[in-house]
């Protein structure tokens, strides 16, 4: 049941929020005045009330799963990102990079019941154009019916140079060899102050916004992710949901948004930062929801969230856990301390346990089954 819009605004003037009930109401745009505005009160819960009415009345009380399996191809990579736990150079301690044959062989070994495989690795230009077409060629020869969501804008950005082609033409050559869709990651917060100081070797927002253009203009369907925790401001952060909302207002591309809250440990140059709160947690899924009016769904990823945030999400506006997961090693290599996988029965007993009711999901939002 709706909360009267008078005794929400009434909460609001109080917190700072004057005006977003009435908005949020009747499906009117938050500015990023507003969004800052949502950054900065105090009162979580009137976001969570806010973000919840939202998302039932997008998705009503279903929430989303998948059962999916991760394949981190390799962790070499030669953009040195200084919040990144998982980089390597070859011949590092724990460096490695799986041949065509053992992305294979992973894909037989997975879950017989997973329907995607999220395929994300470091950039080391040595591999070759080829190196890119193979491993996906391989997931589909372990897995033939599986859908492949592998790279992200970065990647892609370097299998272009590789290829010395035209993108259209390098689109064409991934989809053939096997790829469906693509993943949210590499953009990390758009701000170009806070690139040069932690990740200047990787693209700008520029480039990773006229790749996810190209790409959605393509037909590929992809996600988006913001990184933050870092030594990002508030404004900055509302600048990047802005590029995201304005990109998906010209393609429609975006699935879903992925707030990725930053995790310190082992990283290079952050380690001596804390891990966001959980009620910055919760507060990103709330914003994510609210401000990204145009993109249909928020994930609430568990592994990165931990269980008991990722769940109390479901009523802060996400309506997706992400997935099962298997192998996952970007967020364990920066100290997540979730468990490396869940089965299906717990990730139901996970939403039931909330009041949702679960819905198992293709990597499209296509409902496969509704329990
Ligand atoms: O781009 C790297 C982030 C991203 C750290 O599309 C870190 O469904 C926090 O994008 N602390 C990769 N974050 C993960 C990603 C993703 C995850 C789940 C689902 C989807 C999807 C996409 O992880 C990177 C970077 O922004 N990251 N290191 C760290 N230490």
């Amino acid at each position: 049941m709706l909360l009267p819009l008078r005794a929400l605004e009434k909460r609001a003037a109080q917190a700072g929020l004057a005006g977003i009930p009435t908005k949020v109401r009747q499906q009117e745009r938050l500015t990023n005045a507003d969004g800052l505005a949502m950054y900065q009160t105090e009162d979580l819960s009137l976001l969570g009330v806010l973000a919840n009415e939202v998302c039932e009345r997008m998705h009503g009380n279903v929430a989303y799963y998948n059962v999916n399996t991760h394949v981190n191809y390799t962790n070499w990579c030669n953009r040195f990102c200084g919040f990144c736990a998982f980089q390597r150079r070859p011949g590092d301690d724990g460096a490695y990079c799986l041949s065509p044959d053992e992305v294979e062989q992973e894909l037989k070994d997975t879950n017989p019941e997973a329907t995607e495989v999220h395929m994300v690795g470091g950039v080391w230009p040595a591999l070759g154009y080829e190196y890119f077409l193979d491993i996906l060629r391989a997931a589909k020869r372990g897995r033939p019916d599986i859908h492949v969501k592998a790279y992200t804008m970065v990647e892609v950005d370097e299998i272009i140079r590789l290829a010395k082609k035209p993108i259209s033409e390098v689109l064409e050559d991934l989809k053939e060899a096997g790829l469906d869709s693509m993943p949210g990651g590499g953009a990390e917060i758009f701000s170009e102050r806070v690139r040069q100081k932690i990740y200047p070797k990787k693209m700008g927002a520029a480039r990773w916004l006229e790749l996810a253009e190209a790409i959605h203009q393509h037909g590929f369907r992809t996600n988006c992710t913001m990184l933050y925790g870092m030594i990002e401001t508030l404004e900055e952060r509302m600048e990047h949901l802005a590029e995201l909302r304005k990109l998906q207002d010209k393609t429609n591309g975006f699935q879903t948004y992925i707030p990725l809250a930053f995790h310190p440990k082992n990283t290079p140059e952050l380690s001596h930062l804390p891990f966001p709160g959980p009620t910055e947690r919760l507060r990103s899924i709330a914003i994510g929801r609210l401000f990204l009016d145009n993109i249909p769904n928020i994930k609430a990823y568990w592994i990165m969230m931990g269980l008991p945030v990722a769940q109390l999400a479901l009523s802060f506006g996400a309506n997706d856990l992400d997935g099962t997961v298997s192998q996952e090693k970007v967020y364990h290599d920066a100290g997540a301390s979730t468990p490396e996988n869940l089965d299906r029965a717990r990730i139901l007993q996970l939403i039931q346990e909330v009041g949702r009711r679960p819905a198992e999901r293709d990597t499209l939002y296509r409902t496969l089954q509704a329990h």
